[in-house]
């Protein structure tokens, strides 16, 4: 839920991160945390445990233009994939504002990613949202690795209705990673 601070003339968004363990949602984090200018983002804040796997999430505040005098700020999160933190998956997508979904390309992943994506469905249902309000966009990543399923094939996995914008991504090269994160603050912001 973007929330309004009219004192000091703010408007806070929160995106998260959502899909399977590994897929590159921290990698996409890292990328703009270092791709952006200083006094645009705060402090990275990341708890991992000592595999580098995300355990509780990933927190990156931005600060973005203003519109109509109000200074927008992004809060990214990202949500630990591995199965058993589906708890700590749902208290990190609650009151969000927008949702990148982050699919791993590799064939072999196909099965996590359909889990994936239904978990999320199951969260949000269960904060009484869902896709019809929440804006969301695709990540297609690790589109630089072997054997990885065609774009065609992610999009009927997945995306079957074609309802979602998706970004071919390599987030290890930051590449499509700005584009993806572009794409879902223009959705969100144009909601209110
Ligand atoms: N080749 C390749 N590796 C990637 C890409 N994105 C992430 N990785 C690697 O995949 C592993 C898991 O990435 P991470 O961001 O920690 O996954 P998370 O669990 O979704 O946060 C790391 O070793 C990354 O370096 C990509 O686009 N291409
Ligand atoms: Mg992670």
């Amino acid at each position: 839920m973007s929330t309004f601070n009219f004192a000091r003339k703010e408007i806070s968004f929160k995106i998260v991160y959502y899909g399977p363990a590994l897929s590159g949602k921290t990698t996409s984090l890292r990328y703009i945390y270092s791709s952006l200018p200083g006094k645009v983002k705060g402090q990275f804040t990341s708890i991992a445990t000592e595999t580098e796997r995300t355990l509780f999430f990933d927190f990156l505040p931005l600060e973005l233009g203003s519109i109509k005098g109000f200074k927008i700020r992004l809060s990214l999160y990202t949500v630990p994939g591995q199965f058993i933190y589906k708890l700590t998956r749902k208290s990190v997508l609650r009151s969000t504002d927008g949702i990148i979904f982050v699919a791993d390309s590799q064939r072999r992943k196909k099965e996590e990613n359909i889990y994936s994506f239904n978990d999320m469905l199951e969260n949000l249902e269960e904060y009484g949202e869902s896709l019809s309000t929440i804006p969301l966009i695709f990540q297609y990543n690790k589109r630089d690795m072997e054997d990885i399923m065609s774009v065609e094939e992610l999009q009927n996995t997945l995306n079957p209705e074609n309802k979602y914008t998706y970004f071919e991504t390599i987030a290890l090269e930051g590449k499509g990673v700005l584009d993806a994160l572009k794409a879902i603050t223009k959705l969100v912001v144009a909601k209110i």
